[in-house]
């Protein structure tokens, strides 16, 4: 039987949720219009006011924020409320450029945790269960989201937060963790180290896992079930929109629920900016709608992926996302291809291989250049040339198949590419530096 944290929000008509929307935006429109002068600098330069926003179909006539808009607003040019109502804020890692730096109110934050309390009890979270939060804690988001929602379900809650594997391990077979929390990439090694310890799925009480973070492919998904001996959910959410659970996966797995009565999507064409109708690929768009502090209008994700409407086997009403695909800045363009990581590791895990890889891109007589260094299994570990070739050479094809694009492959030994304990970093391109 399916669970809901909040049922009647969740299965909500869609009458009732477009209701809700459209006094949740005129609100938030009016509250930003009145305290961020620069996103009223914006509306006012696009011509729009607060009157001509009167439901969510006026949504497009609201200029856009991306990251650039972030960046010379920093820190507090986008705030909207006085920041004496702000009791916290979380940051991205800043990996490029300047690190974002969002603001909370007590309020967001409940919502927040809500969010993610919803996401908890549809991998089938109850109050008796034992919830493992393995997202770094601190000023990522991932550790602090899921807290606050595993409290809410009132699941016993284990910080671990990342890192120090072994006694990660540990603590779930020691104090029975049921559901665990982390990255997929996470996930994966702490599969990969429970083996090496000699211990089976079946040692480990786990049941599901809640990873999200970073782009993961299906075949991915497939093998930490098999590792762990669970169900892998997927998990969405971004720093600007408050970190973890502006979407989640139900027990149908295709997809995630956007959490509607709270954030507004869009699928814009990343090029024009022009809304796309659902079902087409593109780049998300969220508007939050009822946070005070950090109230991102139409902000551009970068995120690519497609929404559908289409009806839920698990009750849910809200649009679904598919997993984002990769985010338009992690798209390299390879030789005039577009490339996303995410298209290379579903041939190596096709090919019997699991999620350790690093993509190497350069530039050789003004030709782009794309190697990509794989680890061997155990299993299938050898120093016979032969056979490495003949296993390089499947993965050459399996890729130009998939790419359009000839790479170089190189099998290199088992545990020589180093593991993430947070977001992996798959990619070093040469090019950049
Ligand atoms: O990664 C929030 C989060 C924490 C989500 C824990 C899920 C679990 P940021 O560090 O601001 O926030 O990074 C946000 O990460 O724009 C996506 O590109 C990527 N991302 C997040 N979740 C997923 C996912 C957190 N499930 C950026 N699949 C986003 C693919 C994801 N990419």
């Amino acid at each position: 039987m399916e669970n809901y944290y909040q049922k009647e929000i969740e299965c909500a008509s869609r009458d009732e949720i477009v209701a809700i929307q459209n006094k949740k935006l005129r609100e938030q429109v009016r509250h930003v219009w009145d305290n961020v002068p620069y996103y009223r600098k914006k509306m006012e330069e696009k011509g729009v006011s607060p009157d001509d926003i009167e439901s969510i179909d006026d949504l497009k006539k609201l200029p856009f924020l991306s990251k650039a808009d972030l960046r010379e607003a920093y820190p507090y040019g986008l705030l909207g409320v006085p920041l004496k109502d702000c009791v916290r804020i979380q940051s991205t890692s800043g990996t490029t450029g300047k690190r974002v730096v969002a603001f909370y109110t007590l309020d967001d934050i409940d919502l927040w945790e809500e969010c993610c309390a919803r996401a908890i009890v549809a991998v089938g979270g109850t109050n008796e269960d034992v919830c493992q939060v393995s997202y770094g804690y601190g000023l990522f988001t991932g550790g602090p989201g899921l807290n606050g929602g595993s409290h809410k379900v009132g699941c016993l809650t284990i910080p671990t937060s990342s890192g120090n594997t072994e006694r990660q391990i540990m603590f779930i077979k020691d104090l029975s963790a049921t559901i665990l929390c982390c990255t997929p990439s996470y996930a994966a090694y702490l599969g990969e180290t429970m083996k090496e310890m000699g211990m089976e799925p079946e040692d480990i009480p786990l049941k599901a896992g809640i990873f999200g973070a970073e782009a993961w492919s299906e075949e991915m998904r497939q093998d930490i079930q098999k590792t762990l001996g669970i169900k892998a959910y997927d998990i969405y959410g971004l720093t600007e929109l408050s970190g973890p659970g502006v979407s989640f996966e139900c027990s149908a797995q295709s997809g995630m629920h956007i959490n509607e009565d709270h954030f507004l999507a869009e699928i814009i064409d990343p090029e024009t900016g022009e809304v796309l109708p659902d079902g087409t690929e593109g780049e998300l768009v969220f508007t939050a709608i009822d946070k005070k502090a950090f109230p991102m209008m139409r902000y551009r994700t970068r995120d690519i992926c497609t929404l559908t409407r289409e009806k839920c086997s698990c009750g849910r009403t809200h649009v679904k996302m598919t997993k984002p695909k990769g985010r338009t800045d992690d798209m390299l363009i390879i030789r005039g291809v577009n490339v996303f990581p995410s298209q290379i590791e579903t041939v190596l895990l096709e090919h019997g291989y699991q999620a350790n890889y690093q993509i190497i891109v350069g530039r050789e007589n003004n030709t782009d250049t794309l190697d990509v260094h794989v680890e061997m299994t155990q299993e299938m570990f050898t120093d016979n040339v032969g056979e490495i070739t003949l296993r390089q050479n499947e993965l050459v094809s399996g890729l130009k198949s998939m790419l359009g694009l000839k790479a170089k492959v190189t099998l290199v030994a088992p545990k020589s590419i180093t593991r993430s304990e947070g977001k992996a970093v798959r990619v070093i391109d040469n090019r950049k530096i």
